[in-house]
């Protein structure tokens, strides 16, 4: 087994579907969780200067959709063939187009312009977005793609909370079901329980 040392921040949000992806492969890993006041040392060091960093035997990746992809390949739930991997690289970062978009509004600086950035696009930007994503996980059985458990689906609920807070919708998953479905079915593989049960909490609770 090679020798895995896996570096983010002590939280969930992009780091978190890699983490998932090595338990449900019954890769020990080296949980690495860098408090902020660490970062600064350790940014130099990494491949891109951000993290997920994922170490193996010694050699560093980044990227956090390339460590899901490349985890998922390894333990058989990349899609079958070459159209279901398309498949799921492009809800997937459909996702990630959701995520980059509240991005925007989260990490605005100016309380009074993030406000109004918020109000907009809760109003012309965000419903749309959701609506597409729960039609694309309603005709997927509860899947990001490929009517079957796949990486996309580790990355979705390893951010989901991040995802939730930057949307600022607390309760997403009531308003849509299916998005819960593809936590549920993540969360419910016994070695991915056994790895979420043990993790510490996150300290910014997402
Ligand atoms: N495209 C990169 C983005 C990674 C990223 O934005 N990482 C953030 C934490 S979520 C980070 O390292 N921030 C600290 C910094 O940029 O100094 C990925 O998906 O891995």
């Amino acid at each position: 087994m090679p020798k895995v040392v896996y570096h983010y921040f002590p939280c969930k949000a992009l780091g978190e579907g890699g983490r998932l992806l090595l338990s449900y492969g019954g890769q020990e890993f080296e949980d690495d969780r860098i408090p902020s006041e660490k970062w600064p040392e350790f940014k130099p060091k990494t491949v891109f200067g951000q993290m997920p960093v994922m170490e193996i035997d010694g050699k560093q990746y980044a990227q956090s959709i390339s460590i899901c992809r490349y985890l998922g390949k390894k333990y058989g739930v990349a899609g079958d063939n070459a159209e279901e991997a398309f498949e799921i690289d492009q809800n997937v970062d459909f996702v990630n187009d959701i995520r980059a978009k509240a991005a925007l509004v989260h990490y605005e600086a100016d309380e009074a312009l993030k406000a109004k950035k918020h109000e907009e696009s809760l109003k012309t930007v965000y419903p749309d977005l959701l609506e597409k994503l729960n039609a694309i996980v309603v005709k997927n059985n509860g899947h990001i793609a490929a009517g079957k458990l796949t990486w996309g689906d580790f990355f979705f609920a390893g951010m989901f909370d991040y995802l939730k807070a930057m949307l600022q919708m607390p309760n997403l998953e009531e308003k849509y079901p299916a998005f819960q479905k593809v936590i549920d079915s993540v969360y419910s593989i016994p070695k991915v329980k056994a790895y979420a049960d043990a993790a510490p909490a996150s300290v910014y609770g997402f």
